[in-house]
């Protein structure tokens, strides 16, 4: 311990905020795309569109927030405002609205119906609002512009209940020659605190990383602790779409690797500032019916949540409504059918009943038998000379499994950088898998294996390691 240089005991102390602890527990939730570029067949509008298109006769904001819970998901993120400008709400400050819509009279109101829905089924409800507004038209002109998003945002941020996330993508298609908005970030992120401190700010924002993809490809080792220039808004906005027909397809290759001690070693300021891998069901973030064909199927799906839920990132992903306001059939049927694998994947913590034992422990209150404690703030604790600390635990019986989920106490900081997971099959330690990053959440999945006892090594850590989460499957 006494040889961990600067850098390392600087980035061991980085610790995520309540929100974002909160939002790190949310894990899997929906991205609802809907606005007029659904009635419009297109994923990227002008901004002119006549608001009279805005028909989703059948809006049923309770049907997609039902599916979503059946298929595990614990939030949805509404796009209240896509670059075109059109707003799915009652508002004040532009006639660009379901307002000037004779849908319902020009009284109908998405965000109202789809908030009150994620109240009715105990959803989180977050918002995406896009600053890119191509319909507006003082955008372009600084302060008058700011202005406008900052009482647009004012309203949702104060007439529909508690957000668990506000959204700011950082698309822009203006060109060189287009419109150029000094966005005044610092002032939105206050209004944000002000009305809705719990909520994360998300990828043009400071609490939330974009995984910089959509093609829902997560890091394998995705770090928490990163430098602090990511969450500045101008790069993510450099790195985020410019073209409807470019979208963003991998993870920059310089960037496979953000937070290693090789990264940070030169860094004066690092940030918690965890990833979120955003993806779409089908080909587009809209609605298309040409896309019916192209839903995603369960075992894609399953991947996509592996390598995010399950190597410490969240998984948003898109499920696109129909112009009638309901969610087609193919969505249905595959997001039942995950609903009901994931049940199925993780329907009985094995390692419930067990004993853990350790070789070191900090103290009596974080023993490796407090892993096991359903609270999530029961952990056990290396003390200060984690490097070599050895977990093991004991079914008490044989059981097949195939995925162990390992997590840190996150609320302590991001430590474990190396560790070994062994099973103990024919009275000789098997390893399972040897990785980098824990965080969060970490699932480990073999080939089923017959086993009563795993070790988990910690072969290297910042200043410390923890582990809060220890379950077999
Ligand atoms: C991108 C946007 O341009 C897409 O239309 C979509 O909203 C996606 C989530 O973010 O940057």
């Amino acid at each position: 311990m006494s040889n961990t240089p600067d850098f390392v005991k600087y980035a061991a102390s980085i610790v995520p905020s309540e929100r974002q602890i909160r939002w790190q527990e949310t894990e899997f939730y929906a991205f609802v795309h809907f606005g007029m570029n659904t009635f419009t067949d297109s994923e990227w509008g002008s901004g002119n569109e006549d608001p009279d298109l805005f028909n989703p006769e059948e809006l049923d904001c309770r049907q997609w927030v039902k599916l979503c819970k059946l298929a595990g998901m614990k939030g949805l993120i509404l796009t209240a405002k896509h670059h075109d400008g059109f707003c799915l709400w009652q508002t004040e400050y532009t006639d660009h609205s379901v307002k000037s819509s004779s849908w319902r009279g020009g009284k109908g109101d998405v965000v109202a119906e789809c908030a009150k829905a994620c109240e009715e089924f105990g959803l989180k409800f977050g918002v995406y609002v896009s600053p890119w507004d191509k319909h507006e038209e003082t955008y372009g002109s600084g302060e008058a512009y700011n202005t406008f998003f900052k009482n647009q945002l004012k309203e949702l941020l104060t007439n529909y209940g508690k957000l668990f996330c506000v959204w700011f993508d950082g698309a822009c298609g203006e060109g060189p020659n287009g419109r150029k908005q000094d966005y005044d970030w610092s002032a939105y992120y206050s209004l944000i605190r002000m009305y809705q401190p719990d909520a994360v700010i998300s990828i043009c924002g400071p609490d939330v990383r974009w995984c910089g993809n959509e093609a829902g490809v997560g890091r394998s080792s995705e770090w928490s602790v990163v430098p602090y220039y990511h969450c500045n808004s101008l790069a993510v906005a450099a790195q985020s779409q410019t073209d409807v027909s470019k979208p963003p397809k991998k993870i920059n290759p310089t960037a496979v690797d953000l937070g290693s001690r090789k990264v940070i070693k030169n860094c004066n300021k690092l940030i918690w500032y965890p990833a979120e891998v955003d993806v779409s069901i089908r080909k587009g973030w809209f609605y298309h019916s040409s896309d019916d064909y192209s839903v995603k199927p369960l075992s894609k799906l399953m991947d996509i949540y592996y390598n995010s839920v399950g190597a410490n990132a969240n998984l948003l992903l898109n499920i696109p409504p129909m112009p009638s306001g309901k969610i087609n059939e193919k969505d249905i049927e595959t997001l039942l059918s995950m609903g009901a694998q994931l049940e199925i994947d993780f329907n009985e913590n094995l390692a419930d009943d067990s004993v853990m034992t350790d070789n070191r422990h900090l103290d009596e209150e974080h023993t490796g038998q407090q892993i096991l404690e359903p609270d999530s703030d029961s952990y056990w604790h290396s003390g200060d000379n984690p490097e070599g600390s050895e977990l093991i635990l004991d079914l008490g019986d044989e059981y097949d499994i195939d995925k162990v989920v390992l997590g840190e106490h996150i609320a302590t900081g991001q430590q474990i950088e190396k560790f070994t997971l062994y099973a103990q099959i024919s009275g000789k330690w098997k390893r399972l898998e040897k990785g980098t990053v824990i965080g969060y959440k970490h699932i480990c999945r073999f080939k089923e294996i017959r086993v009563r006892y795993f070790k988990l090594v910690i072969e290297q850590a910042r200043c410390f390691a923890t582990i809060s989460k220890f379950e077999c499957y």
